[in-house]
């Protein structure tokens, strides 16, 4: 069935927490107020490390305050520098981390389908002071990661994995985490699994465990030694009761989510200059973004015409992730931000779009959301065609 273009009543967001219930959080809390025990590695801490290793399906996991101080220390932990090789179409906090570390980021093209790092552009960006690849899942999608490997294998780079969107995805029923040295994830509110900020790193092995575990704690070894300068990179008790609530809720959700972008989907389909993120048959999504792309010339109306024209209908989408990192004048000097080396990324920074995507909508929505957008098409010359909604 078809809907014509209505206005929601309240605001629909990109996205929104998932929340547990109440009740639930107040008898975790109970069980934290009894232990005075409120960080600092304590019991929630201990519980949810081994249940995210278990989830997650990794060698090993050390839990961080967010997914910025976690990348933070795995830099420092495998002793990054000089040059690093990443993605401009991502997040703030992947090139910030690197500049942090005064390490300089060098952007490298994306795929245009996967809009993930193009493993084919990495080696002509590797210079003698290159020291690593820090590719990014970007919404969920899994990297190239056996090419990106090769080319790290054969340049001898470490390969640090900013995988904040990625917690849950498995490729042929493995753990993303498991690929190269070391991934990030995050657990800000915002992902599906949260601890409202929090975030974490996995490798395969005890003794990076370790490295990381001192990193985050001041480099304290114990009362009297402290072996390197680190940092509080601690999650709290609060942090990590909630996080192991949600991770009870979460699996609902992801069908919840899943069900959604069926919808979109199949409400989405055939709508001309319109294109849907790729079905990966191999990957076990996290139903954690669902981000459209838009060709301005076949649809009849820029993205960011759209992203403006919904929100005459309460529709809040987000254009993750425009302005591409190289363009942020911290950034644009840098050679590698370049346009002309990062033609694909341009282009794709025009034109994604992410619509809403939580649990809390309902199919009806989303099939309104898209009968909303279906009346921008072709609508480009025509301001007025929306007014009065
Ligand atoms: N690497 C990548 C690739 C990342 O995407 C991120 C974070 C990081 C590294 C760093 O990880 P963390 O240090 O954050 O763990 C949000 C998140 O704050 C950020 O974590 C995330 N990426 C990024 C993609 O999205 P904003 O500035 O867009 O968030 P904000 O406040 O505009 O919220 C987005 C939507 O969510 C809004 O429509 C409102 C809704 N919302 C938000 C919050 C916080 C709620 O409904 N409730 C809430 O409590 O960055």
């Amino acid at each position: 069935m078809r809907f014509g273009p209505t206005k929601f009543p309240e605001p629909v967001l990109v996205t929104r927490p998932l929340l547990p219930n109440l009740d639930s959080v107040q008898r975790k809390l109970a069980e934290v107020w009894d232990s005075r025990w409120i960080t600092n590695h304590g019991r929630q801490h201990t519980l949810l490390e081994e249940r995210l290793t278990q989830f997650l399906k990794v060698g090993q996991l050390s839990l961080f305050n967010n997914g910025t101080v976690a990348l933070l220390a795995a830099c420092k932990a495998l002793g990054l520098s000089g040059e690093v090789i990443t993605t401009p179409f991502t997040f703030a906090a992947t090139p910030h981390v690197l500049n942090w570390c005064r390490i300089t980021p060098v952007f490298c093209d994306i795929d245009p389908i996967s809009m993930n790092l193009n493993p084919h552009k990495l080696e002509s960006q590797i210079t003698p002071t290159t020291t690593a690849i820090m590719p990014v899942h970007v919404f969920g999608v899994p990297c190239d990661v056996a090419a990106i490997q090769a080319v790290a294998d054969r340049h001898g780079l470490k390969v640090v994995y900013d995988a904040a969107h990625a917690c849950g995805i498995e490729v042929n029923g493995e753990g993303i985490g498991t690929f190269g040295d070391v991934s990030m994830f995050s657990f800000h509110a915002t992902k599906l699994f949260h601890t409202v900020e929090g975030g974490a790193l996995v490798c395969k092995d005890a003794i990076s465990k370790t490295e990381f575990d001192l990193i985050r704690n001041f480099g304290i070894k114990n009362e009297e030694e402290v072996l390197m300068p680190g940092i509080n990179g601690k999650m709290n008790e609060i942090q990590a009761a909630i996080g192991l609530l949600v991770l009870d809720d979460l699996a609902e959700e992801h069908a919840k989510r899943g069900a959604l972008i069926a919808a979109y989907r199949e409400a989405l389909e055939g709508i001309p200059g319109i294109t849907c993120p790729p079905v990966l048959p191999n990957v076990k999504s996290n139903n954690q973004y669902f981000v459209i792309r838009i060709d301005a010339e076949r649809f009849g109306c820029s993205r960011d015409y759209v992203c403006e024209e919904f929100k005459k209908y309460n529709v809040f989408t987000r254009k993750y992730f425009y302005p591409l990192c190289s363009q942020f004048s911290c950034y644009a000097d840098l050679p590698s931000a370049s346009q002309e080396n990062l033609p694909v990324a341009t282009r794709v920074a025009e034109e994604v779009l992410s619509l809403p995507l939580y649990g809390g909508l309902s199919v009806n929505d989303v099939q309104k959301i898209v009968a909303i957008l279906r009346s921008f098409a072709g609508q480009k010359n025509l301001p007025n065609a929306v007014a009065g909604c």
